[in-house]
């Protein structure tokens, strides 16, 4: 990419104003850090030395200032009452995007999430990726209806209604598809944090926990291992899902997101949550829930979402999404415009509770310093991570590592072929490697 096309903020947000952000919010140490950079940045002359001088420059008075532009002295716009509130116009390159390395039928699909242009752990519900294997559908909700049957006392069938006037609990928790940095596997460094961890998203989920449904139907808790999810779309997915999950009240019948009702495109007005598990089992427009003593192994369990292994066996029911991190800036596609200080920032999640730790190189993995984790830190759910770095103007190579609760940590490709093999698809939770080259460009690359 060539320096002219520069992505505006804040899918570039690595120019002065960036830094600026940084010197007014700093803490003391960090302020110190930080002043340090710059004087060190500045010493070295060239263009650093007049980013620095710009930054101080509208830091102390920028006659600028003084204009008045058209939005200080005109009328502004009228309230919004005319439909859904949305994003400014200078936004408009904050989108989903589908990927332009996969090959994409018109309804079997997929969009990734804008990860590089997003703050904190929340996905907007614009933004949340999608993965459609029959497309997405507008379910008219006072026609939906949610039945439970297996074993049970009595089989059930529930309007939106009935469940939205039971208790409900909300509850943070990230999704990620099992096919999330697939790519990968075959060596292929897709360009930007969109297309490499894109399949990935984090909300608020609103609904009421399947074990309170299962109760009502008087089912048999001790006979019932597994239920089997039933979605309404043409695709029929079902999943089987472990009881485990459900009698610890993990597993919720969710319709709200992030405080509306969950998008159409998100399984619009029912959908499974099922915290810290691939993205298939969030059974979406959520028909029917079967309780049964034994897997089901259907068509979306057998063949795919099944990881095929050196020995030529295929391992199956692999769905927790073990503890993984990415850089999300800087990340493939941006450049650093100037050496100096840049916040290194990213989000680190694991399918077995919180993260513990996030460690971050900044020289190819040989040496690591522990990020700060942005508070709250919370189970099964994105945590943001960030830290202080001064790019010297040389090419290196930025890492992440996260370990979660359990004391597990993120895996090297290297270690992950090692025990997986070269014939993945799914479930890749590798170390993320970016390589920053001298003019500034950062890239994919791949590690041993
Ligand atoms: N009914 C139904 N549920 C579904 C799917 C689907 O195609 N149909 N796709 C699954 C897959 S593979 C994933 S990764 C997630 C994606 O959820 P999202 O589209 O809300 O991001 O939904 C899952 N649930
Ligand atoms: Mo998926």
């Amino acid at each position: 990419m060539e320096r002219g096309r520069l992505r505006k903020a804040p899918e570039n947000f690595l120019d002065a104003a960036g830094v600026r952000t940084v010197f007014a919010e700093g803490k003391q140490g960090r302020r110190d850090f930080i002043r340090k950079a710059f004087a060190t940045a500045a010493a070295a002359g060239g263009a650093a030395a007049a980013a620095a001088q710009g930054a101080k420059s509208v830091g102390e008075g920028d006659p600028a200032i003084l204009n008045l532009p058209a939005h200080s002295t005109g009328l502004g716009q009228p309230v919004v009452t005319d439909g859904y509130g949305m994003p400014s116009k200078y936004e408009a390159n904050v989108q989903r995007r589908p990927s332009p390395g996969l090959t994409q039928t018109s309804q079997s699909s997929v969009s990734f999430a804008p990860l590089q242009s997003l703050f904190g752990i929340v996905t907007p519900n614009g933004l949340h990726f999608e993965r459609h294997h029959q497309g997405w559908w507008d379910v008219d909700p006072a026609q939906h209806r949610l039945m439970l049957n297996g074993m049970v006392k009595t089989p059930k069938v529930f309007t939106m209604d009935e469940l939205m006037r039971l208790p409900s609990v909300s509850r943070f928790h990230f999704i990620e598809c099992g096919a999330n940095t697939g790519m990968e596997w075959g060596n292929v460094a897709v360009p930007t944090v969109q297309y490499s961890h894109g399949m990935l998203s984090c909300s608020e989920f609103t609904g009421v926990p399947l074990i309170t449904l299962l109760e009502m139907a008087g089912a048999d808790l001790k006979g019932g291992k597994f239920v089997l999810a039933e979605g309404a779309d043409g695709s029929s997915m079902t999943r089987t899902i472990p009881m485990s999950l459900v009698t610890s009240g993990q597993v919720l019948v969710a319709y709200g997101q992030n405080g509306e009702m969950l998008r159409p495109e998100n399984g619009y007005p029912l959908r499974l949550v099922v915290p810290g598990v691939q993205g298939v089992s969030w059974v979406k427009y959520l028909r029917r829930i079967e309780l049964g003593d034994q897997p089901w192994a259907t068509k979306d369990e057998a063949i795919h979402y099944v990881d095929l292994l050196p020995d030529g066996t295929h391992r199956q029911y692999s769905s927790i999404q073990e503890c993984k991190s990415v850089i999300t800036t800087p990340s493939g596609g941006q450049v650093l415009l100037d050496k100096g200080f840049y916040s290194i920032s990213g989000l680190a999640w694991s399918g077995r509770g919180k993260v513990r730790q996030v460690d971050v190189s900044a020289d190819g993995g040989r040496n690591w310093r522990t990020a700060r984790l942005e508070t709250p830190v919370m189970d099964r759910c994105l945590t943001r991570f960030n830290i202080d770095w001064v790019w010297d103007g040389k090419a290196t190579m930025l890492m992440s590592r996260a370990t979660d609760e359990t004391g597990y940590v993120q895996p090297s490709m290297r270690q992950l072929r090692e025990v997986r093999g070269t014939r993945s698809i799914y479930h890749n939770n590798a170390i993320q490697t970016w390589l920053v080259q001298e003019n500034g460009e950062v890239k994919n690359v791949q590690v041993s």
